[in-house]
């Protein structure tokens, strides 16, 4: 198991890390994900035979947030 923190800018409420949650919950090798809109930081668990960094990342700005 690998754990990553990516750094989200865009999280403005609730409502968008629920909806990073969400989406990286369905991601398959997602183990656990965790968003926070008030530090902007997503923190993943995750399964590395399956999935990486790279990945998860794209993921995100997928919902239109910026990773940086
Ligand atoms: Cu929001």
């Amino acid at each position: 198991m690998e754990q990553a923190t990516l750094t989200a800018k865009g999280m403005h409420c609730g409502g968008c890390a629920s909806r990073i949650e969400q989406a990286l919950g369905h991601v398959e090798g997602v183990r656990q994900v965790k968003a926070d809109h008030t530090s902007q930081q997503v923190e993943v668990a995750f399964d590395e035979a399956t999935l990486d960094v790279a990945t998860i990342r794209s993921r995100v700005e997928d919902l239109g947030f910026e990773v940086v």
